[in-house]
């Protein structure tokens, strides 16, 4: 049987962390046949930790058979130890009358910490994916923190933002979400970001040609994926959990395992594509082999498109110079 692997989770007492943990315990993210151990970390306030080892007896009471080692940590310096994923969820919220200089302040200072801590003791090659808001700018954040691991390696989620779009364009399609194929969004995960079915298939056919509705696109449908967030806030009267615990899985599961083809978003460092300035942390449609992405390249992009594609840059480089001088 294969050699237990370790994954590091941040914010592992929070409730995306609730909805994360047991279904890596159980395979679903690296494979019925992958143990893990988990490396979980939360602040050292009393009641998170306890919290924290609330939720670690209930992972024992599951007794999963996959699952070899559970930890609990304080301190990013022993939960990054050796690990071979680090899925950073944990993050600062905005607190009443914080601005948005002062949340990206917060997090600038936790990435920075937990980005020197994985340069400092992760495994050479661990894979993080950045799940906590700002996702993009937090990732760039532990990116450049970490100079001597691969900068590849480092991700944010905008899976989330790809999973709410397939599933707008199979409802209105009337066709199963499985179907679909070629799909992209691009840039910041935010309402910014750029859902572009334009490539889409849904079983074979054309979505595009299918919906033909050029207006639905700009007026519903991508208002819609930008705005679900805020949605199920508003119903739930709490952010997304479940579903983007299941974003993450699915981000980290065919970044392990591969996608035989098919098109994921993952936010990545840009090399440059479509004319993305080095080191972005941009959402671009990539495949996924042997443990590596790649992006997809030679994707026309249209005046719109293009218009789209500038706004959420343009967002995410003002996020990225306003943290500058703190790295
Ligand atoms: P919760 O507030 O329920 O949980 C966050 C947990 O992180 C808390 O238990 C907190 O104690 C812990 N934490 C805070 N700072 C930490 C640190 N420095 N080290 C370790 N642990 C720390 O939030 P939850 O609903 O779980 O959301 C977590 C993050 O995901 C938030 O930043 C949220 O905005 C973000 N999201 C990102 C999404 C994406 O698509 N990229 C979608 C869902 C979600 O909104």
């Amino acid at each position: 049987s294969k050699k237990p692997v370790r994954v590091a989770v941040t914010g592992a007492a929070g409730q995306i962390g609730y909805a994360l943990l047991f279904r890596i315990a159980s395979g679903e993210m690296l494979g019925k046949d992958q143990p893990v151990i988990l490396q979980l970390l939360e602040i050292p306030d009393e009641k998170a930790q306890n919290a924290l080892k609330g939720v670690i007896m209930e992972l024992e009471d599951c007794a999963f058979p996959l699952l070899a080692g559970i930890e609990a940590h304080s301190d990013p310096m022993t939960a990054f130890k050796d690990t071979d994923y680090a899925l950073l969820v944990g993050a600062r919220p905005r607190g009443p009358g914080m601005e948005r200089a002062d949340l990206l302040a917060a997090n600038a200072q936790i990435f920075t910490v937990q980005g020197k801590a994985l340069n400092a003791v992760a495994s050479r090659n661990v894979r993080v994916l950045v799940v906590g808001n700002p996702a993009n700018t937090n990732a760039y954040i532990a990116m450049k923190s970490a100079p001597d691991l691969p900068r590849k390696n480092f991700t944010a989620m905008l899976r989330l933002d790809h999973n709410r779009a397939a599933s707008q364009i199979a409802a209105k399609t009337g066709k199963a979400v499985a179907g679909i194929e070629k799909l992209a969004v691009w840039g910041n995960h935010s309402p910014t970001m750029y859902a572009d079915y334009r490539n889409a298939t849904i079983d074979g056919q054309s979505v595009k040609d299918l919906i033909n509705d050029e207006q639905w696109n700009r007026e519903v449908f991508l208002p819609t994926v930008g705005k679900r967030g805020a949605a199920i806030i508003a119903a739930r009267g709490l952010s997304s959990a479940a579903s983007a615990a299941n974003a993450a899985i699915d981000h980290m599961r065919d970044w392990a395992l591969g996608t035989n083809g098919k098109w994921v978003t993952m936010g990545i460092p840009s090399n440059g594509e479509y004319g993305i300035p080095k080191d972005v942390m941009f959402g671009y449609p990539v495949t996924c082999e042997g443990g590596e992405y790649k992006i997809v390249e030679g994707i026309a992009i249209d005046e719109f498109s293009q218009e789209c594609i500038n706004k959420t840059l343009k967002e995410l480089t003002d996020e990225q110079d306003g943290v500058k001088h703190l790295l």
